[in-house]
């Protein structure tokens, strides 16, 4: 008798149980397809594109400087010309 009520009164929480551990399954396989894997890159690294003289400040130069150090592995915009990983020093 006790176990009869017992199994009758946890099935709702085995559903919503079952319904949650299938919701968490999903989530991430969701984010998954939205997001690519590897983050955007701040700025256009297929070739030599931009000077210091195209960017404003040094914080957006260094940016682009890490994001395309990232993504090519080298200074493609030659914004470090004197190599200490320091992008457009010159700029304010
Ligand atoms: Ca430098």
């Amino acid at each position: 008798m006790n176990d009869e009520l017992t199994s009758k009164h946890l099935l709702p929480v085995f559903i919503l149980l079952a319904l949650a551990t299938l919701a968490a399954w999903r989530e991430p396989l969701g984010v998954y397809q939205v997001y690519p894997p590897t983050p955007e890159p701040l700025c256009d690294c297929s070739a030599d594109l931009y000077n210091c003289s195209d960017l404003s400040t040094q914080f957006e130069a260094q940016q682009c400087f890490d994001s395309c150090w990232v993504v090519r592995g080298f200074d493609v915009h030659r914004l470090d010309a004197d190599g200490d990983a320091v992008a457009c020093e010159a700029l304010p």
